[in-house]
């Protein structure tokens, strides 16, 4: 075969391989890893682990960025300088959106994967009714009562009566979720829904004081609904386990 052939089959070869990489691009598009969702949250963030806990559960890619709340730039993401925002980029435009019921239920609506929403009009209600509760009772008693002065203030000295007072309306909070575990091993239905999403970033800073850790003793339910969520890929890749060095 002369020299010239040789040179034409590699520029068809070449040709083909190049049509073959322009059609991989047309009929694999980016969209399989495109990455259209910011998370701006912080690593110890109650709420804004709610919502990557909701991604991954999703299986929604997401770009996350650990965010300044005291920044002006944070202030215009948040009119309140709080997190988790959620950034859905559209065709067009980018879709905004504050407070973690709000981009939790939008993961779960707004996206393809397992829903984390039952459908029955009274399950979704009982979840609802459990979301409400973690926010309005459990978060102020064991998150801002118990959690925040034990694991997150620095020098100032605990008021050991507040949290002795949070303790026992915390055993009769854990009774509540208890009761609701007797006979399943999720708060809502037979899966997994979003009523564990919130509830599980606020017990599981609870696990972690001395409060928390005798009070579970008590509460074999609650333990165990803590070690299978704590086993979840959800879990262990997101907020501070995800971003603890050597983890
Ligand atoms: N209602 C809001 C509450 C958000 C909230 O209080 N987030 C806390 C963190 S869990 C916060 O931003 N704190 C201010 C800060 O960390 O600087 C929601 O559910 O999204």
């Amino acid at each position: 075969m002369g020299r010239g052939s040789t040179e034409r089959r590699r520029g068809i070869l070449l040709y083909i391989g190049r049509i073959l990489g322009i059609l991989t691009m047309i009929v694999i598009p980016s969209s399989a890893t495109r990455v259209d969702v910011t998370l701006y949250t912080r690593p110890i963030s109650t709420f804004g682990l709610i919502a990557e806990v909701a991604l991954v559960e999703k299986g929604v890619p997401f770009e996350l960025i650990d965010v300044d709340t005291t920044s002006e730039e944070h202030r215009e993401r948040h009119p309140f300088g709080k997190i988790p925002v959620l950034d859905h980029r559209l065709s067009d435009s980018t879709f905004r959106l504050f407070e973690s019921v709000a981009i939790a239920r939008y993961i779960d609506e707004a996206f393809a994967g397992p829903a984390l929403q039952p459908a029955d009009p009274r399950a979704r209600a009982s979840m609802t009714q459990w979301i409400l509760t973690v926010k309005a009772y459990l978060f102020p008693t064991m998150s801002e009562g118990i959690s925040k002065p034990r694991l997150f203030v620095g020098d100032v000295p605990a008021d050991e009566q507040a949290i002795a007072a949070a303790t026992v309306e915390a055993g009769r909070q854990l009774a509540l979720v208890e009761r609701a575990l007797e006979s399943t091993s999720w708060l809502v239905g037979d899966g997994l829904t979003l009523a564990d999403v919130f509830l599980f970033p606020v017990l599981g800073a609870l696990s972690l004081t001395p409060e928390g850790e005798r009070l579970l003793v008590s509460y074999p339910g609650c333990a165990a609904w803590l070690a299978t969520m704590q086993a979840r890929e959800s879990v262990r890749t997101t907020g501070v386990a995800a971003r603890a060095p050597n983890t």
